[in-house]
């Protein structure tokens, strides 16, 4: 009922021994070779504990120098490796199947620069996102990006899993921010593609690959971000909604009527309230009733605070009178602000809390979005809680079964009847979290089968030996060649 998917490991790999790892002390100093146990016990578990690989190394390179040469090295001994970043992936990509070496990327976080007119940071992929958000907040900028992982998530995690959290209904993808990286092949070759460019056509933009591949065709060693100007006026409301259609509504108005300033549109369930407000210590409802079916958060941000205060309040007088909402309340100080992010950021860790849990990461259109979420607490019963809550200006909902224990019983109940139904009208299986393990057998959901099959070449092109974070993303047909 937890990993499920039986995998056997490639045959063609090689074993770690005693001159490997004398050839990485010489390499990298002792330090950065670690074999401790309680280091590689938490590197080996994912951030649910619900993916366990049995690693016996993790190396710490310093430099893309040292990137390249333990790929070099790899390569030429046929040993795997698994790029890890933060180890907040939620689909088991981050941590080794079996005894992969982990490459793990923390020591790499030095910011290299940042253009105070273009809002261009060049920065090295182990820079954690939180921090990059405070280096930034100090000279006039913000991150595209924001998630809720941001206190250990770092910038090359983020790149490698396409991330989008909070923000992207305002900035767009990092397929859009990211301008530029420095990525290094399972040979060892450096590919130099940090460019500091807004328009640069000179050929296939070969960076896109390495966005959203999961370390799968490559380690990322560096990245060039454009970052927006921080800008003063940041407004956020708390809404309630009775009914899922009301939330469909407001989210179109919004885009209407608060397009310039919309920075962030997020709803949740009662359910995922209820979570929160049991396992999470300190969180309680901002709205004196508790009594509402969803919950919707409306984030603005401008220029101009009393422009953008009158034009929100306005905006939600409105839809108040209009019925779309039936509660509400505006955050007072950046305090209340966070708090009222803390409940929807905090419905992982609650759910994390609240025992097993099926994650669903899944892009649909909006209208038929909620249909899905009824019709699986009519399939799941008594047996396990469905909680629903997610970008809704994304269309992405997070889907989340939520049970005492991992029971293959309940699995049954779920999968493929998730994949399936989001395949039949024509979502994403995975869109934002990516594949890892989980959904490497998943892919054709939601791709063609030629389609995979030309990601099947690039990945045998750039990783002939297949040595780069084996058995994810591309189905084990097609990642497992010898
Ligand atoms: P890891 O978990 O370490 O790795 C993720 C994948 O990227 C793995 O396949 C790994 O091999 C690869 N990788 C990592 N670094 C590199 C590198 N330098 N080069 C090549 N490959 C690399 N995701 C969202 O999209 N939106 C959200 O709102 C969001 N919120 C989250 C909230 C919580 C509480 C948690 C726990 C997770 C959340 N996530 C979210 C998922 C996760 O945080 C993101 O996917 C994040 O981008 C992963 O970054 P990381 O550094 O932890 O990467
Ligand atoms: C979020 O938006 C994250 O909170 C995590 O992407 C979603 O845990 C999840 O299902
Ligand atoms: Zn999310």
């Amino acid at each position: 009922g937890s990993a499920a998917t039986v995998i056997e490991r490639n045959t063609s790999f090689s074993t770690l021994n005693s001159d490997d790892v004398s050839y990485f002390k010489e390499l990298l100093g002792e330090k950065s070779v670690v074999e401790d146990e309680d280091v590689l016990l938490t590197a080996n578990t994912d951030w649910m504990r619900k993916y366990k690989g049995s690693s016996k190394l993790l190396l710490q390179p310093k430099t893309t120098h040292e990137v390249s040469q333990i790929l070099k090295y790899c390569n030429s001994r046929c040993l795997p490796v698994v790029p890890q970043g933060g180890n907040t992936g939620l689909v088991g990509g981050s941590v080794p199947v079996f005894d992969e070496v982990i490459i793990n990327m923390g020591s790499m976080n030095n910011i290299i620069s940042l253009d105070k007119v273009s809002g261009i940071l060049v920065c090295e992929a182990g820079c954690i996102l939180e921090n990059l958000i405070s280096f930034l907040d100090n000279h006039g900028f913000i991150m595209p990006l924001d998630l809720g992982a941001k206190g250990s998530c770092q910038i090359g995690g983020n790149v490698s899993t396409n991330a989008g959290g909070l923000r992207l209904v305002r900035y767009g993808s990092l397929h859009g921010t990211v301008l530029g990286l420095e990525a290094v092949l399972a040979n060892g070759d450096v590919i130099d593609m940090l460019g500091t460019l807004r328009k640069d056509n000179t050929g296939y933009d070969l960076k896109h690959l390495f966005i959203g591949s999961e370390g799968s065709l490559g380690i990322v060693t560096k990245v060039s971000i454009l970052t927006p100007p921080k800008l003063s006026s940041v407004n956020l409301a708390f809404l309630a909604c009775v009914d899922y259609f009301s939330c469909q509504k407001l989210l179109v108005e919004a885009k209407m009527r608060l397009g310039d300033i919309l920075s962030a549109f997020e709803f949740l369930d009662n359910q995922s309230m209820d979570l929160v407000l049991n396992h999470l210590e300190g969180a309680r409802n901002p709205l004196s009733s508790s009594m509402h079916n969803f919950y919707v958060l409306i984030e603005t941000t401008g220029s101009d605070e009393s422009y953008d205060k009158e034009k929100l309040e306005a905006f939600l007088l409105s839809s108040m009178e209009g019925g779309l909402i039936s509660d509400g309340v505006l955050a007072q100080d950046i305090n209340q602000a966070s708090s009222f992010w803390r409940i929807r950021e905090g419905v992982p860790e609650a759910l994390m809390k609240a025992g097993a849990v099926y994650k669903y990461d899944l892009s649909i259109p909006v209208e038929k979005m909620y249909d899905l979420v009824d019709e699986m607490r009519i399939r799941m019963g008594q047996t396990a809680k469905v909680i629903a809550y997610g970008h809704l200006g994304d269309g992405n909902l997070h889907l989340n079964i939520s049970a005492p224990q991992y029971d293959d019983k309940i699995l049954a109940q779920i999968e493929p009847y998730v994949y399936e139904w989001t395949s039949e009208h024509k979502g994403s299986i995975s869109a934002e979290h990516g594949l890892g393990l989980m959904k490497a057998n998943k892919i054709f959901y939601s791709k063609s089968p030629e389609t995979v099959q030309v990601m099947g070449s690039i990945k045998k092109l750039l990783d002939p030996n297949g040595i780069l974070n084996p058995y994810k993303v591309l189905p084990q047909s097609l990642s497992s060649y010898h």
